[in-house]
C-alpha cells in the first residue's frame, strides 16, 4: 500500500527538552492528570476537510499545496486514496478521533441517488479502516453550503425545493454517521443567514430552520442514532448575519422552538472571537446552561479578522479553555477537541500537517496541565468565592432563596446605609495566572 507520509514514524512523546519537531513535548497520552489520562481528557480529533481537502486556496488565489493522493486517478480513486492517507495520518499522529462532512469524503455525482451510492462506497471503506486502526468518529456533518444550489442557504433557503434537498442530504449524513458509530452530529449553519432584509423574510426562514432541526431529531430517534446533536455557533461569514450568532443566540432559538433538550454546542475558538467574545466566554455560557458538547480547537488572527482557522498555539487561550472545561467536569462522550484548522498556504510540505497538529496537541496538553494545577491549588476559586460571600448568608441568602422582595430590601438598605465595596483585584489575579503559565 502507498505510504503518503513515508518519512514520519509514529509521533512519540519526548518531553519538554526535545528539539525534534516531529515529537510531542507536552502531550503524553497516558500521563494521568486529575485522575484521567491526557488522552481521555483531550479527546483529540482531526478534521477531514482542512487537513486532507484543504490545498491552500484563498479568495485571491488557487491551491498551492500538492498532495500525492490527488493523483490517484478518477474522482472516486482520489477519494479512496485520500481516505488511506487520512488513516495513515491519524495513526501516525496518535489521535483517537476524526470528523468529516459528507462531501469531504465522497464527491458529488449528477443526482442525489448516485451521490449517495458514492458516499456508501467510501463509508464502507472508512468503516473497515476504523476497524483496522481503532480510530473512532467524533462527529459527522453535512456540507450544505458549497454547491451553488445552497447559495441562499439550506434550511433557510427561500425555495422549498432546496430545503427538501438539504433535508435529504442531512438525512443521509446522519445515517452514515450512525453507520460509522459517530459520537455526535454537527449542524454548522453554513449559509443559514442573510445579507440583506430587502430580500429576506427572517421570521419565516427561522421557522423553517426549526422545522428542519425537528425533522432531524425525529429521524435520529427513528433510526436509533444515540449520538449527540450539536450546533456550532458563528456570527458572520459566509453570510453577513449568520442566524447561529453565538451560544446565547442558539440557546434562545432552541428554547423558543422546544429543541433545547436535543442539542448541545460545538464551540469553535475562531467563531467566538468573530462574535467579539473570548473562546472561554462561549465555553462558559455553554457550561452554565448545561450544553457544552464539543470544541473546534483553532484560533483566529486578530489582525485579519476573518475565520482564518489556524492551529491553536496560544497557551493563555488553551489554559483558560481547559480551566473552564475541567471545572465543568471535562469533555465526555460526544465531545472532543477537533482541530478545525488549516495550514497557511505557504506550508506546502506534507510534514507541515504534522507540525500543525503536534503544536495544537502540545498547546492543549500544556493548557490542561496548567489548568489542573490552578484547580488543585484553588486560589482562583477561593477568590471568586470570597467575592460573592455576601450571598452565602444574611440578606444575600434571603434574596437567592426568594424569601424577600423590594419592601424588605428597602428596609434593609435604610437600616444598613452605604454598602461596603471591594476591589475586583483583576491585576493581582492576572499576575497569579502568569505564575502558572510557564
Ligand atoms: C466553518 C465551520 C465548519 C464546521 C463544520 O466555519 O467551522 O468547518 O466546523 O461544518
Ligand atoms: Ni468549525
Ligand atoms: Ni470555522
Amino acid at each position: 500500500m502507498t505510504e503518503y507520509f513515508p518519512d514520519v514514524k509514529k509521533i512519540a512523546f519526548e518531553g519538554a527538552d526535545s528539539k525534534n519537531p516531529l515529537a510531542f513535548k507536552h502531550y503524553n497520552a497516558d500521563e494521568v492528570v486529575m485522575g484521567k489520562t491526557m488522552k481521555d481528557h483531550l479527546r483529540f480529533a482531526v478534521c477531514y476537510w482542512h487537513t486532507f481537502k484543504g490545498l491552500g486556496s484563498d479568495p485571491f488565489g488557487g491551491p498551492t499545496i500538492l498532495r500525492e493522493y490527488n493523483n490517484a486517478g478518477d474522482e472516486m480513486a482520489v477519494a479512496e486514496a485520500t481516505m488511506d492517507a487520512a488513516f495513515e495520518f491519524f495513526t501516525k499522529l496518535g489521535v483517537g478521533y476524526w470528523c468529516f462532512h459528507d462531501r469531504d469524503i465522497a464527491p458529488e455525482a449528477d443526482n442525489l441517488a448516485e451521490t449517495n451510492k458514492r458516499l456508501d462506497k467510501i463509508v464502507a471503506k472508512a468503516k473497515q479502516l476504523q476497524a483496522d486502526t481503532g480510530m473512532k468518529l467524533l462527529w459527522g456533518t453535512t456540507n450544505a453550503f458549497s454547491h451553488r444550489r445552497f447559495m441562499a442557504g439550506a434550511g433557510t433557503n427561500p425555495s422549498a425545493a432546496v430545503f427538501a434537498y438539504a433535508a435529504s442530504q442531512i438525512k443521509k449524513a446522519i445515517e452514515v454517521t450512525h453507520e460509522l458509530g459517530g459520537e455526535g452530529y454537527v449542524f454548522w449553519g453554513g449559509r443559514e443567514g442573510y445579507d440583506t432584509l430587502l430580500n429576506t423574510d427572517m421570521k419565516r426562514e427561522l421557522d423553517h430552520l426549526a422545522k428542519l432541526l425537528q425533522m432531524a431529531v425525529d429521524h435520529k430517534k427513528k433510526i436509533g442514532f444515540t449520538g449527540q446533536f450539536l450546533i456550532e455557533p458563528k456570527p458572520k461569514e459566509p453570510t453577513t448575519h449568520q442566524y447561529d450568532f453565538d451560544a446565547n443566540t442558539c440557546l434562545a432559538f432552541l428554547r423558543a422552538n422546544g429543541l433545547d433538550k436535543d442539542f448541545k454546542m460545538n464551540i469553535e475558538a475562531n467563531h467566538a472571537t468573530l462574535a467579539m467574545h473570548t473562546f472561554q466566554h462561549e465555553l462558559q455560557v455553554s457550561v452554565d446552561n448545561g450544553v457544552l458538547g464539543s470544541v473546534d480547537a483553532n484560533r483566529g488572527d486578530m489582525l485579519l479578522g476573518w475565520d482564518t482557522d489556524q492551529f491553536p498555539t496560544n497557551i493563555y487561550d488553551t489554559t483558560l479553555a481547559m480551566y473552564t472545561i475541567l471545572n465543568a467536569g471535562g469533555l465526555t462522550t460526544g465531545g472532543g477537541l477537533n482541530f478545525d484548522a488549516k495550514l497557511r498556504r505557504q506550508s506546502i510540505e506534507p510534514n507541515d500537517l504534522f507540525h500543525g497538529h503536534i503544536g495544537g496537541m502540545d498547546a492543549f496538553a500544556r493548557g490542561l496541565k496548567i489548568a489542573a494545577k490552578m484547580i488543585e491549588d484553588g486560589r482562583f476559586a477561593a477568590a471568586v468565592k470570597e467575592r460573592y460571600a455576601t450571598w452565602d448568608s444574611g440578606i444575600g441568602a434571603d434574596i437567592e432563596a426568594g424569601r424577600v422582595g423590594f419592601e424588605e430590601l428597602e428596609k434593609y438598605t435604610l437600616k444598613n446605609g452605604e454598602p461596603e465595596i471591594k476591589s475586583g483585584r483583576q491585576e493581582m489575579l492576572e499576575n497569579i495566572l502568569n505564575e502558572y503559565i510557564r
